[in-house]
């Protein structure tokens, strides 16, 4: 049935509702938002004095007023144990998004917790352990004693190498600053655990060591560049779907020219004109369609490479840059080395690098042309952006280092209208104590969960089952390992704890693995844990984030988590004192004292302990002092105080120094060498169609939260997955047909979406979806430093069965709004 919200009415919020900060976490951009609440029982009035908008809400308001609110933003919550209104409505003040939702972040009312109206009721509401033959409830002191029981024997057997670890590294809900320092002190700390791997990669390490080694950090500029920018060069980036807000805030009044006032205003010696913009992706997405609409066809190009090879195309780009002498050449004398160097290693012949990428030589030249040719006299001015085309892209490493070489040649960093930037995907939250001993490349994880070790894997709000490479064969042995535990505990009585403990320890002998999971909701990872902890998420708890342009801010606890769930931080803290109770039973005081420190009562206390302390900039900036600088906050790093408000960096590396030893800029050699990892060209030879993947802007990542929203469920029962007419054809599909995607990875499910601009044999799947997971078929080949490498994957397909019931009702329109 067709999705329909059934509300007529909706109270108006009083004039003496709570206002809250809110920074929406579903996405990098950080929308800025304000939460209203109020008792129950009571609403406003239409009268200006009557309400929290001080309007007069009896007259028909103007098209672009901010005094309404849609359905999906609204909720009954519980506030200090009461029932209470909520609105969540985007933040007109703030600089992000200017009273923008996005279809993600405008649902946050309808996507809380709520046992008035409903919504969100699978969300984990106590700690459940597995015990006759299912997970069932108990109590915060059981669960976490079982697990630091577990732990503690599996170090004093294994090592800490025994001990596995999956956490997240990210702001916005999950990890935010106090979470992660949080997970980062009890593993790197108070443990050094090495087998460790973050939430979306199956190591411990950056995406883009690329950049960083070339000490060119990759969050350097400002939102506003995309403002004031001559040219945007976007590679592997769908931002309208997928950094929504940046883009129609941002880019788009660049690319209509409403922003041609603020250029000349802000760099008044130079001439100006609309924005011009440069995608490179091998299939047309949205983005390039509403690019065409906005600034007119004349002013995109759509370079439409065959798949993975970028690095190829960057090297053209750098050489008809070099030629024609379109360079910087004081940055480059004053601040940077290695430019000599890099231009011979990477020259490439122009003919070869149009065969390698399907792009001709005409539009390699214009590409350098928009990117770098002076305009009157004076240089350009490029923003670059990246994502994930070039991040999970073939060849990563390099390829992200040949992009920055263009970028630092053309003095585009430090510079307003420049930066090199990727367009990020959660937001960011990182504080932890050295990771160093990790090592480099940093263990494969996922590899050695399936070739048997590890004895204990816990896992903070991950869920690798949807969102990990290679997951058919990691599910297929969790699944195993898991079970030879839940088997050996079935035979002894739960109660008695150090039966139970002998029984666990010989299957963990035996091969088996114990599992642990810390989450918002019941995951498909956690269908095989025994031990399973609730979590709140943000709005729940405090919790602060920085954005794409590092810009912090706090989300504050506007309502209460569910049942028993707690901040991520101090289950923490609860597991620590677990553990420092364990070693001293054990009589081991040494290793027990390394477990001191996590006295922590409040989220905030771990914000102090962690961020506050070891950030650039931290001792400046506490929650009162956020809090007052409400949806704007301020942009990392924090360089002082103005009176009681916090001053920040608009960007990044102005003074033309960089993080190295020597503080210039390295450039990088990066010579093309085809398909990188391993097993992806003979892959590529062996099955018919490319199945390019990624995000749809209803969806927000695994679909964790979305998978119980009607809308989204509505929209998309299956992953869809984009194909050419003439495929369709070939393999007998209607609109909606269930197809299956197979190879020797593995296989899954999506259904058919006809795309009259989908390139033949070139599919596209919606990624990390719960009701057919791509990562399935997807190999385990990553690159040198363990990046894994999802956009080039190929795959046969073939029709399971007419569109199913769900699937029948839906529209299989083009998503295209409208041709320029
Ligand atoms: P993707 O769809 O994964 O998203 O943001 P994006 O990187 O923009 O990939 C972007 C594009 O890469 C796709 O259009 C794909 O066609 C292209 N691509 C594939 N192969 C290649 C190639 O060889 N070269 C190039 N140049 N491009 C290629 C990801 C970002 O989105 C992230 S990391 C997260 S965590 C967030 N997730 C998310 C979400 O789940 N939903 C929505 N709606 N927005 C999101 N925003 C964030
Ligand atoms: Fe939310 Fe804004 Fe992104 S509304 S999903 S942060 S574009």
């Amino acid at each position: 049935m067709a999705y329909k919200r059934f509300v007529d009415r909706l109270p108006i919020p009083p004039a003496d509702a709570k206002v809250h900060n809110v920074t929406c976490h579903f996405c990098i951009v950080g929308c800025g938002y304000k939460a209203y609440t109020w008792d129950v029982n009571r609403q406003g009035g239409t009268g200006p004095s009557e309400n929290a908008f001080g309007a007069d809400l009896s007259r028909q308001q103007e098209a672009e007023t901010a005094a309404w609110f849609s359905p999906a933003m609204y909720n009954i919550i519980q506030q200090d144990g009461k029932d209470v209104h909520i609105v969540i409505k985007p933040d007109k003040e703030c600089v992000v998004n200017s009273g923008l939702g996005s279809i993600r972040g405008a649902r946050l009312g309808e996507l809380s917790y709520s046992e008035a109206r409903g919504t969100q009721q699978q969300r984990l509401t106590s700690p459940l352990v597995w015990r006759y033959s299912g997970m069932h409830p108990t109590s915060w002191d059981d669960a976490l004693e079982l697990v630091a029981e577990v732990t503690r024997r599996v170090v004093e057997d294994q090592g800490e190498e025994g001990l596995i670890v999956s956490a997240y590294d990210h702001g916005g809900a999950g990890g935010g600053y106090e979470n992660t320092w949080a997970t980062g002190k009890l593993y790197f700390e108070s443990m050094k655990v090495k087998n460790i791997r973050i939430h979306n990669r199956p190591a411990y390490n950056s995406e883009v060591h690329g950049t960083r080694d070339m000490g060119v950090g990759e969050l350097n500029n400002c939102y506003e560049d995309a403002e004031l920018a001559d040219t945007i060069f976007a590679v592997g980036t769908n931002s309208l779907e997928t950094q929504t807000n940046y883009f129609l805030n941002h880019w788009v009044p660049n690319l209509r020219g409403t922003s041609l006032a603020k250029k000349k205003e802000q760099l008044p010696d130079e001439p100006h004109e609309a924005g011009r913009i440069v995608i490179v992706d091998p299939r047309r997405t949205v983005t390039v369609n509403a690019c065409e609409i906005e600034a007119g066809k004349d002013k995109v190009v759509h370079l439409a490479i065959n798949s993975g090879t970028d690095l190829i195309l960057f090297n053209a780009i750098m050489t008809v840059v070099a030629d024609k002498g379109w360079i910087d050449k004081a940055f480059i004398e004053a601040s940077t080395s290695g430019y000599d160097a890099m231009v011979g290693a990477n020259r490439v012949d122009l003919g070869e690098a149009a065969k390698v990428t399907g792009v001709s030589v005409e539009d390699i030249q214009k590409a350098a042309a928009w990117i770098a040719e002076p305009k009157g006299g004076k240089r350009r001015r490029t923003m670059f952006a990246y994502e994930k085309g070039l991040i999970w892209g073939n060849d990563n490493y390099r390829t992200n280092q040949a992009l920055v070489n263009i970028a630092l040649a053309t003095g585009n960093v430090g510079r307003p209208g420049g930066g090199c930037v990727r367009m990020g995907g959660h937001q960011e939250g990182y504080s932890r104590p050295s990771d160093a001993h990790v090592g480099r490349p940093a263990a494969y994880v996922d590899q050695l969960i399936i070739n048997g070790k590890g004895g204990i894997h816990h896992i903070w709000g991950c869920d690798h089952f949807k969102t990990t490479l290679n997951a058919s064969e990691f599910r297929n042995v969790y699944k195993q390992r898991t079970d030879m535990v839940k088997y050996a505990m079935a035979k002894v009585p739960y109660g008695d704890r150090a039966a139970m403990i002998e029984a666990i320890m010989g299957a963990i002998k035996a091969g088996g693995l114990f599992s642990v999971d810390v989450d918002i909701v019941p995951t498909k990872i956690g269908e095989d844990a025994h031990v399973v902890l609730p979590a709140a998420t943000a709005g729940e708890a405090n919790l602060t984030s920085m954005n794409g342009e590092r810009r912090m801010r706090l989300t504050e606890r506007y309502m209460d988590p569910p049942g028993q769930s707690k901040p991520d931080s101090l289950i923490v803290a609860g597991l620590a004192q677990k553990l420092e109770a364990s070693w001293r039973k054990a009589g081991k005081p040494e290793i027990a004292d390394r477990f001191k420190g996590y006295d922590w009562k409040t989220e905030e206390d771990a914000f102090l302990d962690g961020y506050a302390k070891h950030e650039k900039g931290g001792q400046f900036v506490t929650y009162a002092r956020l809090r007052a600088m409400g949806t704007n906050g301020f942009q990392e790093p924090a360089t002082g105080l103005d009176g009681d408000k916090i001053v920040g960096t608009k960007r990044l590396f102005t003074d033309g120094k960089f993080s190295t030893d020597d503080k210039k800029a390295h450039f990088a050699a990066t010579p093309w060498r085809g398909l990188q990892a391993e097993g992806k060209q003979a892959e590529k030879d062996k099955y018919p169609f490319l199945i390019n993947n990624g995000r749809t802007n209803h969806v927000w990542q695994s679909a964790y939260l979305d998978q119980k929203d009607e809308f989204v469920v509505d929209r998309w029962p299956l992953p869809f997955i984009e194909l050419s007419a003439a495929d369709m054809t070939e393999l007998g599909l209607k609109a909606g047909d269930l197809v299956e995607v197979f190879n020797g990875n593995g296989s899954t499910q999506a259904m058919a979406y006809p795309t009259p601009t989908a390139k033949p044999k070139q599919a596209f799947m919606l990624f990390a979806y719960p009701t057919g997971v791509q990562g399935n078929v997807v190999s385990k080949g990553v690159n040198e430093l363990v990046i894994p490498n999802y956009k080039q994957t190929w795959a046969s397909i073939r029709k399971i069965a007419d569109a199913p019931e769900s699937v029948r009702h839906l529209t299989f329109k083009s998503q295209e709004s409208r041709q320029a």
